[in-house]
């Protein structure tokens, strides 16, 4: 069985150094990541627990810009490593990442403090204390708090079996019969041609499979199929995969399509959905003692939510729960998922990642 875990966490607090020390796989790929020494997009690695679970890993960028790409990570995690660095402890983005990964209910997770080799005992339970606080009342609450350092190894093992632990309670994903392959990277392999990779949802994909690219509606066949590197036949609900497709160029393909059996999936512009607000959004830093939102920001978030065709509709305070509200999307989407929740639009991650 597979899982897919995601991180979290603030720039710079120690997300993709973590995922090395763990996988050997470092996560920062494109070249300008490397040099400017953080992330920019989606990283991908992947492990074998000591139990024997396989789990793919995803990270995430921390930079506050890059934050459409972190959302387009953060969708069908089993669990998340909310990373914060133990000599700064909580900063914004761990804030609005925990935010987010509460909005999409990730209820398993670690919290990992990195960077133990920076600071001692007691500013460590402090921190503690702190995060402690951040969470209380999010997805997260009551999460096992580790301290590690990437640096040394402190804590490594401990995190390992923290996850293999985590992971032993998080049931198996239903096969529905209905797949469908978010796509979070397209690029060519020469020799093969179009690749896609995403983490595959509600049902199972083999080679050979008539798949269609929705929104656009083109026919694709499925050549072959990879799982963490391995050339696999088949695929199923929850793995994360590369597929290498016939009858499509990468020009064609975007981050935020989704890869669905023909007909089964068909794009509409306007939804209706149950919406929340974040527990504490953005926005809330800039309330008055009286928790009211200047008028200007509130405009600005409202726009800036349709821009990005998220929770367009989401209610004024950020406290004011759940409501279901017509959403209009700026183009076709491919639909809400199966329970109705998640509205986004991240074909506009891609235009920021590139
Ligand atoms: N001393 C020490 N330094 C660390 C540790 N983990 C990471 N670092 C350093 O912290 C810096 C940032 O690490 P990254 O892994 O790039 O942080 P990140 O969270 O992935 O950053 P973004 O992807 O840009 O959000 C690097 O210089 C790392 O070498 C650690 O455990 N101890
Ligand atoms: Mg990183």
């Amino acid at each position: 069985m597979s899982f897919v875990v995601g991180t979290a966490g603030h720039i710079d607090h120690g997300k993709s150094t973590l995922i090395t020390a763990l996988t050997g796989i470092d996560p920062d790929r494109l070249a300008e990541e490397k040099r400017r020494g953080m992330t920019i997009d989606l990283g991908f690695a992947h492990m074998i627990l000591p139990s024997g679970r396989e789990i793919g890993i995803v990270d995430v960028p921390g930079h506050a810009r890059f934050m459409r790409n972190m959302l387009a990570g953060a969708h069908g995690l089993d669990a998340v490593l909310l990373v914060i660095a133990s000599d700064e402890g909580v900063m914004p983005q761990t804030r609005e990442h925990l935010d987010i990964v509460d909005l999409l209910e990730v209820r398993r997770g670690l919290v990992v403090l990195t960077k133990a080799d920076l600071v001692d005992g007691e500013w460590l339970s402090l921190v503690r204390d702190e995060v402690t606080a951040a969470v209380k009342g999010t997805s997260l609450e009551g999460s096992p708090v580790l301290a590690v350092s990437a640096v040394t190894g402190t804590g490594l093992p401990e995190l390992v079996a923290a996850l293999d632990q985590l992971l032993a309670s998080s049931p198996e994903r239903p096969d529905s019969g209905r797949p469908r392959l978010p796509v979070d990277r397209v690029f060519t392999m020469s020799g093969f041609g179009t690749v896609v990779t995403g983490t595959l949802v509600d049902g199972s994909i083999g080679v050979g499979d008539e798949m269609q690219v929705v929104p656009g509606g083109r026919f694709v066949r499925v050549r072959g199929l990879q799982r963490h590197n391995e050339k696999v036949e088949k695929v199923g609900p929850g793995s994360r995969v590369a597929a290498n497709l016939i009858g499509v160029d990468k020009k064609d393909l975007i981050r935020g399509d989704i890869l669905a059996l023909p007909h089964s999936v068909e794009p509409r512009s306007r939804v209706c959905a149950p919406a929340r607000a974040p527990r504490r959004g953005a926005a809330s830093a800039h309330r008055d003692r009286r928790g009211r939102e200047p008028r200007h920001r509130a405009r600005r978030r409202r726009d800036r939510a349709r821009h990005n065709g998220m929770g367009a509709a989401l209610p004024g305070p950020a406290h004011r729960g759940r409501g279901s509200r017509p959403l209009r999307a700026a183009r076709p989407e491919p639909g809400n998922d199966r329970r109705g929740r998640i509205l986004r639009r991240r074909r506009a991650a891609q235009a920021s990642a590139s």
